[in-house]
């Protein structure tokens, strides 16, 4: 089943997401009712940005990540991802993580002067000749990716940056960093090492145990390093992984969430949208419209209708049995927040709001979002009671906001700031959430506060950044350019070198979702007492019981024909304006 030919789905994306200017026309009383509120919370975002960037310089740099309560720092990268903390490094001392995590932040809050300070100052320091092992998937998601992206922006002539100066040696430095990722592919499966030591390559007797997420979301940092430099080696060895991993998918075209490296053989069997697996379809979805390949939209539109088909539940992802389909963990995560800002590059908007919806009812529930909550309880995860930061949230607000230009996101924008500046904000920059029940907090600001949080409530209400640039955003919020040079589908015409984007009014028009193409699997879902209930994949149910409405918005979508039902004159939802 197609849900949309290729080159159309990724005019989808760059429409709803990347022309900030798409739904001006019928918005423009609603954009100019609230600009004044949107440039005050802008200043707030931006003064919080500074808060822990500022506080981070003072406190922390050049090492990776600053402890705001005791105004210390942490060389944290050799312990991201490594729950038991093992075999930290004895002589490593940073490699100035959150700088370079900050640097496209700090060019989408306009301040070239720093971002050229920051990449100068890498340039002439920063090495990965050092003794750390390394989580491969954070270290490319955020500091390839992060120099990347910012080599990118220092080199982009609309910016104007890093004039003279500057020699390409963030790119050096992101290739140096690309090679010493290669060893970690050298397995039998083609599937990477979770860990790899950036002097020496894979230690001896290194666990073979990785994530879906660990190996199924390189290829965009891996493929633009080699766009840029030249060398394939970078993207076939992502690619080659990743076509591995999805040749492991069960015949419901579910992947797990754990698997061996050298026997390609899965260990963990349950997998939802979160934990282990989130950036999995994030990535083939955004390589799709990176580089155009039939191939990454084809295992994406699979993956995609296989999640609707088993994981979801109304507006609930629910976790599943890769080979039965059988719920097992009926548990929201914080980290699943991200997936509503993908149906909208998707072009289901109807189901991310509805999503998004439920995790804002959890979030005002209790200020911010606990990294798991248990839905069949309705109360806490007993230990994973913590709220570090994390972007994913104010990341599928702004994309619903560019899509819609609904002011409610907006106020979902305001909340999310005033909760981190009521509970996180201490004087030496933001600190995590130990204990969301008591809002006890952690030592911790997490580098992607900087380079996504910050960045996804800026652009929430400033999007200036975006008008005029064809870009998608890596899952560490770091902007990579839409380029006909890099992408096989795009002619010449369309992409423009510079990342601009025309907006002729036919190709506006061209926008249709996997739900105006009714694709809506039906679906038998279980539930905890061995109950069943038929749902529909793509069904949302109206906002009030009993099917009253104020507006379309309050209105689902339809279970038996999956079409948006819409408000009726005498205030009933139904299908009667369907065309
Ligand atoms: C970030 O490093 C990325 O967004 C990643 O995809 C998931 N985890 C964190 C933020 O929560």
């Amino acid at each position: 089943m197609n849900m949309l030919p290729s080159i159309l789905q990724t005019w989808v994306v760059m429409f709803l997401v990347i022309s900030p200017t798409l739904f001006a026309a019928s918005v423009s009383r609603v954009d100019s009712y609230s600009s004044a509120r949107k440039r005050h919370l802008r200043e707030k975002v931006r003064k919080m940005f500074y808060h822990a960037y500022e506080n981070y310089l003072t406190h922390a740099f050049p090492h990776d990540e600053l402890k705001p309560l005791t105004k210390s720092f942490t060389d944290s990268l050799s312990e991201l991802g490594n729950l038991k903390l093992e075999h930290l490094p004895q002589d490593y001392s940073g490699s100035a993580l959150s700088l370079i995590e900050s640097l496209s932040s700090l060019v989408i809050l306009g301040n070239n002067t720093e971002f050229e300070r920051g990449v100068l100052w890498l340039s002439d320091n920063l090495t990965f000749d050092v003794d750390a092992r390394v989580n491969l998937f954070e270290c490319n998601i955020r500091v390839l990716g992060g120099l990347v992206s910012a080599h990118i922006l220092a080199t982009d002539s609309a910016n104007r940056l890093v004039q003279g100066s500057y020699n390409n040696q963030l790119l050096t430095l992101a290739e140096d960093l690309g090679r010493r990722f290669l060893p970690a592919f050298n397995t039998p499966t083609g599937l990477p090492y979770a860990w790899i030591n950036l002097k020496y390559g894979v230690i001896e007797s290194e666990t073979t145990e990785t994530s879906t997420s660990g190996c199924g979301s390189l290829i965009l940092e891996m493929g633009a390093l080699s766009r840029l430099t030249g060398d394939p080696i970078y993207e076939s060895v992502a690619l080659r992984a990743l076509r591995k991993l999805w040749s492991m998918r069960s015949s419901l075209n579910l992947v797990g969430t754990t698997l061996d490296v050298t026997t390609g053989q899965w260990i963990g069997y349950s997998s939802g949208i979160g934990a282990g697996v989130d950036s999995f379809y994030e990535y083939l979805f955004k390589a799709h419209i990176l580089f155009g390949k039939e191939d990454f939209w084809r295992m994406f539109q699979s993956a995609y209708l296989a999640v609707q088909k088993y994981f979801r539940h109304g507006p609930w992802y629910h976790e599943a049995d890769m080979r039965t389909g059988k719920a097992t963990y009926w548990q929201l995560t914080s980290l699943q927040a991200f997936w509503p800002g993908l149906q909208v590059l998707v072009g289901d908007i109807a189901a991310a709001n509805s999503s998004h919806r439920e995790f804002f009812y959890v979030w005002q529930k209790f200020g911010v979002l606990p990294e798991r909550y248990l839905l069949d309880h309705q109360i806490i995860h007993p230990t994973e009671k913590y709220y570090p930061l994390r972007p994913e949230f104010a990341e599928s607000t702004f994309y619903l906001y560019q899509a819609t230009k609904d002011p409610w996101y907006i106020e979902v924008g305001e909340s999310i700031v005033n909760s981190l500046n009521s509970y996180t904000k201490v004087e030496g920059g933001f600190a995590s959430i130990r204990d969301v029940n008591t809002m006890q907090l952690e030592d911790h600001q997490h580098s992607f506060f900087l380079a996504e949080t910050c960045k996804y409530l800026y652009l929430l209400f400033d999007d200036s950044f975006l008008v005029d640039r064809n870009i998608i955003f890596t899952t560490e919020g770091h902007p990579l350019p839409v380029l006909s040079s890099w992408h096989e589908k795009l002619p010449e015409a369309y992409i423009p070198a510079n990342w601009t984007f025309p907006k002729s009014e036919s190709q506006r028009r061209r926008r249709e979702s996997a739900m105006t193409l009714q694709v809506c699997p039906a679906t038998t879902l279980s539930l905890n007492h061995g109950d069943q209930q038929i749902e529909s994949a793509c069904h949302i149910p109206d906002v009030r019981g009993d099917h009253r409405c104020l507006s379309d918005e309050d209105c689902g979508v339809d279970s038996t024909n999956c079409r948006k039902r819409s408000c009726s004159t005498a205030s009933y939802c139904g299908l009667w304006l369907v065309t």
